[in-house]
């Protein structure tokens, strides 16, 4: 007899495994375990008769001669398998997504994708079988869980190359939305409630700061999104929560920002976790909640590139023309360039326009293409200065719908910030 099972406390993910597995093993019995989160409780009340699920006390462990496990691979997540644990003739075959664990089998097919049930449909497009418009909302619904909605930075391609694939075997995003609504449930109600009244708040820098501390007991979803709470009520303008799971001996920490200078994703990388300049996190192993926190405020007060400062990724040097420059001469400029535009000048290097392609459609006559610049250039120049932050320099472009400013110290320009310049930044592809 073949079985398959799950990691205790089952998630939609979990379920979804189970469910995909069967179907790539149409012999094995589905054994889910009788822990199972709330979501998932609450789905199975409705569509337990579509899954052919069997309870742990089910199964003659004897009888067991190959055991699949999915979205896990530790023997204590495992529910009422210890019977197999030290079976010689046994043969198990693996699919997970985590990278611990100490079921031990050459059949292991682990990567590291945002969700379990990834690996397992991409088995099922492989093989070509047929899945069901259920079977495939219930596997999008383990899916969109574990990325949340494709947002978590563990997503892979995989991950929405697999989802691309359930929508067209026509996943139902309705009853998904349904399913997957009560993110905010009793568990983050209680920590944020805890952390509520511990909350403390800090001056560093001239900013306002709270670090929480907890023990929490194994993994709890959506601490983002009690963090992102957190940081509303206290109202600070960066709050970071650091989450000690005493069992697994592992700190999550993670972090909100609501202003420039405090760089969540920089932060996290420097302790070496990742994310975004407003919202990121990092897995620590074995170490103590306290170091964790006064390494949080010595990088803040150290304002370790806690701002990237446009004079650290504007583009330079800058071609400018003068403003008796002719149309025709700049049209050259610009196409030998391949940009779309160019400050122009006084004779004492004030900066008095710009001239951009979109200008030049005022010129109508051929013979104005002899005229100075100053003619047709845009006048009221947006300019912004060396000092201010990548995330200004967005909100302008976007205000003014222009795709370059130009960056000024003293009176001059020392630089242009374009759009490629600030994407290069958001999306941290700057150069270390
Ligand atoms: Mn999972």
């Amino acid at each position: 007899m073949i079985i398959i099972t799950t990691h205790k406390g089952s998630d939609f993910d979990a379920l979804a495994s189970l469910v995909a597995a069967s179907l790539l093993y149409p012999e094995a019995k589905a054994v889910l375990p009788t822990s199972i989160n709330a979501n998932l409780k609450t789905f199975l009340a409705i569509h337990k008769d579509l899954f052919n699920l069997y309870s742990p006390k089910d199964i003659v462990f004897d009888q067991v001669t190959t055991l699949v496990v999915v979205d896990t691979h530790s023997w204590n997540r495992l529910e009422g398998m210890e019977r197999l644990k030290d079976r010689q003739d046994l043969e198990i075959i693996v699919w997970d997504h985590h990278s611990e664990g100490d079921i031990e089998t050459k059949r292991k097919n682990i990567r590291e994708t945002g969700a379990a049930v990834t690996l397992l449909v991409k088995e099922i497009e492989k093989q070509r079988k047929l899945i069901t418009p259920i079977q495939a909302t219930l596997f999008l619904m383990g899916l969109y869980e574990d990325t949340g909605n494709m947002t978590f930075p563990s997503t892979l391609p995989e991950d929405a190359y697999a989802a691309g694939f359930l929508l067209d075997r026509k996943a139902d995003l309705h009853i998904l939305s349904t399913f997957l609504r009560q993110a905010y449930g009793k568990k983050q109600k209680d920590i944020l409630f805890h952390m509520i009244q511990k909350a403390k708040r800090t001056e560093v820098s001239g900013f306002t700061i709270s670090i929480a501390k907890m023990e929490v007991e194994g993994r709890i979803q959506n601490l983002a999104m009690v963090l992102q709470m957190y940081r509303e009520i206290v109202n600070v303008d960066a709050a970071f929560g650091i989450f000690k799971d005493g069992e697994r001996n592992k700190c999550m920490v993670i972090g909100r920002s609501n202003i420039d200078e405090i760089n969540i994703g920089l932060l996290m990388r420097s302790v070496g976790g990742g994310g975004h300049p407003g919202a990121g996190s990092a897995l620590l192993k074995d170490v103590n909640p306290d170091i964790i926190e006064k390494m949080l405020f010595e990088l803040i007060s150290g304002n370790q590139h806690s701002s990237v400062m446009l004079s650290d990724i504007m583009s330079y040097p800058v071609v400018t023309v003068t403003e008796d420059t002719m149309v025709e001469e700049v049209a050259m400029i610009l196409r030998d360039l391949g940009c779309t535009g160019v400050p122009v000048e006084d004779k004492d290097e004030n900066i008095v326009g710009v001239i951009s392609r979109r200008d030049f459609k005022k010129v109508r006559k051929s013979k104005q293409m002899q005229s100075p610049v100053k003619a047709f250039m845009t006048r009221n120049v947006v300019t912004i200065h060396h000092d201010r932050s990548a995330m200004e320099a967005a909100k302008l472009m976007i205000k003014h719908d222009i795709g370059r400013i130009p960056v000024i110290k003293d009176d001059k320009i020392i630089g242009i910030i374009t759009r490629s310049d600030a994407m290069m930044y958001f999306y941290d592809l700057l150069p270390d």
